[in-house]
């Protein structure tokens, strides 16, 4: 069978070989199984690089075809193809993907006939966009193989689960944030909670089994149920317990809601939060209600808009605070790493502000890392720039920065009141931060000083 615009060939040694085991026409031949070997060519490039999408339609696949579904167990790889089974309770689908070919080599093999794998064939066709040419071989012809009297030594009593109770899906699919040569992974349910992909980015939110649900932008963990309060504490709370008294404060990104629902434990006039992507708002709010919970604040300034913009056009002196809360420098976050951002975000911050930034990992992205902290040491001054390390432990390398500049004299290690941290972080009963903390995030690795020149 084949269809679509070129079909591969059939290489001469397949040929013998289904030769010797299909049914021929007007022939009975009884076998053990069905095989079908598929081609798909041409198929949509971005839903062959997805493991979700993948994992999804070979699991539809089997279920409509009426197989009973045991587990799966997808993979993808780097830079891009995706390899997985599903195994079900007549045999297995199993798939390898070749985005760069537009191709998938896949197998759909079922025991017995009360599984039609043409049928799976047909749902895969529909999912992948695809052309295709398919094989049918008829697998353990009763024609070459026999029944013996094979007596197992222990009979299995019971079968390995009760299909009167249903089955439980086993499914094994992953996602990874990664570069060329790292990466670190989530396993998740396959259950895609939120997909959209807009000009800016696209943003998902995912069920993880040792996280819990998380947001991923661009195939980069963003924040998990389970960690975020490291990031969104040490993002917010040292930089306003050295203020003391931040009134007015503006965050650029941060649309998650994690950092505006730890400035609203402080007594704010206003926070002015400037989210470019309405869609990381609307999912958060959705899925991550624990992270999302402050949008309803009344001294919240919600803007959807452009925060490299809205800093450029900010009066000046407007913010004792502004927390750069963005994503990595890909897509519209790289405008958050540069000099003319951060010279505007002086020129709005009043005399003694703060600024700190999400500052990227120096172990992952050692040259952004270092440049972010030259680019704030050339606007704020060599003495007025501090860096800060936490535990991101869903973020690659698990070691995560943020980058502080100051408008004045003070020092962020060392100026606030750790009696006020003390009791701040008590009673608001803080995860992460405290006031030993403070101090201590910003105590740099030597390797670490050395790669930002503050050994000298
Ligand atoms: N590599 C991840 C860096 C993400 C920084 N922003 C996270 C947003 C959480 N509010």
């Amino acid at each position: 069978m084949s269809g679509g615009a070129k079909g591969p060939r059939t290489p001469p040694f397949l040929i013998d070989t289904i030769k010797s085991f299909c049914t021929l026409e007007g022939m009975e031949l009884k076998a053990l199984g069905r095989h079908i070997l598929v081609e798909f060519s041409g198929c949509n490039a971005e839903v062959l690089n997805d493991v979700s999408i993948i994992e999804r339609s070979m699991i539809e696949a089997a279920q409509i075809a009426g197989a009973t579904v045991i587990n799966s167990t997808f993979h993808h790889f780097s830079p891009w193809g995706v390899s997985g089974v599903v195994v079900i309770q007549e045999s297995h689908l199993a798939i390898h993907t070749w985005p760069e070919y537009r191709y998938a080599a896949v197998d759909l093999f079922t025991c017995g006939d009360s599984v039609d794998p043409w049928v799976s064939f047909e749902h895969l066709k529909k999912a992948f966009q695809a052309n295709y040419s398919a094989l049918e071989l008829n697998r353990g012809s009763l024609h070459v193989i026999q029944k013996s009297d094979f007596q197992p030594k222990i009979m299995r009593e019971k079968p390995s689960f009760d299909l009167s109770k249903g089955v439980q899906i086993e499914r094994n699919v992953w996602f990874t944030d990664k570069d060329e040569n790292q990466a670190l992974s989530l396993r998740y349910t396959g259950e895609v909670l939120f997909d959209e992909t807009n000009p800016f980015q696209r943003v998902r939110v995912l069920d993880s089994y040792s996280h819990g649900k998380f947001l991923a932008i661009n195939n980069m963990v963003m924040c998990t149920e389970r960690d975020e309060f490291h990031y969104h504490e040490m993002i917010t709370h040292p930089v306003m317990q050295t203020h003391g008294n931040a009134k007015n404060v503006l965050v650029i990104g941060g649309g998650d809601g994690g950092t505006i629902r730890e400035l609203f434990k402080y007594d704010v006039e206003n926070v002015t939060m400037v989210e470019i992507d309405e869609a990381v708002i609307r999912a958060s709010k959705a899925h991550l209600p624990g992270i999302a919970s402050e949008f309803n604040n009344p001294k919240l300034n919600l803007v959807i808009g452009d925060g490299i913009q809205f800093v450029k056009d900010a009066a000046p002196g407007s913010y004792d605070v502004i927390i750069v809360d963005g994503s990595d420098p890909v897509g519209p976050a790289q405008g958050l790493f540069t000099a003319e951002f951060y010279a505007n975000c002086k020129n709005a911050l009043k005399e003694g502000g703060l600024v700190v930034t999400q500052g990227e990992s120096p172990m992952f992205h050692e040259g952004t890392f270092v440049e972010l902290n030259q680019c704030l040491k050339g606007i704020f001054g060599k003495k007025s720039v501090h860096t800060m390390l936490f535990h991101a432990t869903t973020y690659p390398s698990g070691m995560w920065s943020l980058q502080v500049g100051v408008k004045g004299p003070s020092h962020p290690a060392k100026d606030f009141n750790k009696d006020k941290a003390r009791q701040f972080s008590q009673a608001k009963g803080l995860k992460y931060y405290n006031e030993d903390l403070h101090t201590a995030a910003f105590s740099l690795p030597t390797f670490v000083r050395t790669m930002l020149g503050d050994n000298a």
